[in-house]
This record gives structure tokens, sequence and C-alpha cells, in this order.
């Protein structure tokens, strides 16, 4: 008996997209061995972002992540594996760019920019709930 395949949402941020390192992530997801299922390059309106990140408001990094959010465009990627969730959050490495480990996607290509909201490239859902909720707001 194998579980079921799950599906999550990475996003290519504006910074990502901008120094040209959305080929390199894709690469990586794919070099893993998760599958790629749907792609599209989209300039995200503040009302998908304010859903996307509802959890943060009131935080004092949620108006600049908005903004930063909304400065370019976003490559959003469903993702589809075993243990695709997890395993993304694991390639894209921990928030902070600054100590992410290195051979990860935010410890090989991030670095602080001196912000008020940290710049990391990448996002990837945290849970099945973030996952399928995610996906709903970005591939509707
Ligand atoms: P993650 O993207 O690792 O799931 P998160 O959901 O806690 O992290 O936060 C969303 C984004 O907001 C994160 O990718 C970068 C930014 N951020 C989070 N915590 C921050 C902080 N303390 N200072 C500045 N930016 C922050
Ligand atoms: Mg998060």
């Amino acid at each position: 008996m194998s579980t079921a395949i799950e599906e999550t949402l990475v996003l290519v941020k504006p910074d990502g997209v901008a120094r040209s390192l959305t080929g390199e992530i894709l690469r990586r997801i794919e070099a893993k061995g998760y599958s790629l299922v749907d792609i599209r390059l989209v300039q995200a309106e503040r009302s998908l972002l304010a859903e996307h990140y509802a959890e943060h408001e009131g935080k004092p990094f949620y108006e600049p992540l908005v903004e930063f959010m909304e400065s370019g465009p976003i490559v959003a990627i469903r993702v589809a594996g075993n243990r695709v969730i997890e395993g993304f959050r694991v390639l894209a490495g921990t928030t902070d760019p600054t100590t992410a480990a290195p051979g990860t996607i935010r410890g090989d290509f991030g670095r602080d920019w001196g912000l008020r909201v940290q710049q990391n490239l990448v996002h990837g859902s945290d849970s099945p709930e973030s996952a399928e909720r995610e996906l709903k707001l970005w591939f509707s």
C-alpha cells in the first residue's frame, strides 16, 4: 500500500524571477524527483497576496512583505510527489537566508539586504491544509 501523492504550492518570488533563478529553482525541484503539474507567471493582485499571507496580518513585516510580493512577477508552480510539502521546505531552507543551510535554495542564493522583510526567493506551503488553500488561490 502506498500513501496518497501530495501536491504543494511553490512560488518563485519577485526577487527570484528578477535574478533569473527560476530555471535553477525548477531544476532543483525536478532533480529531486518531484513532478511539475502546472506553472504560471503572475503579477499578483494585493487581494490575492492578502489572502495568501492572512496568517501574518498585523506582524511588523506584513506590509513590506505584501509590497515586495507586488513588486514584480511571480512564478507559481503546482508540484506533486510523496511528501512533497515537507520535501520542498527542506529544499528551500529556513526562512532567514543568512542562516539557511548551504545546499538549500535560500542558503545558496539568498542573503540579507537590510530591508524590513526578508527576500528569500521562494515560498512553499507548510502543511496539507495550507497547500490545499493556497493551490486554490493561485490555480483556480
Ligand atoms: P516561510 O516563507 O519560511 O514559510 P513565514 O511564512 O514565517 O516564512 O513568513 C513569510 C515570509 O515573510 C518569509 O518567507 C520572509 C518574511 N519574514 C518572515 N519572518 C520575518 C521576520 N521576522 N522579519 C522579516 N521578514 C520576515
Ligand atoms: Mg510560510
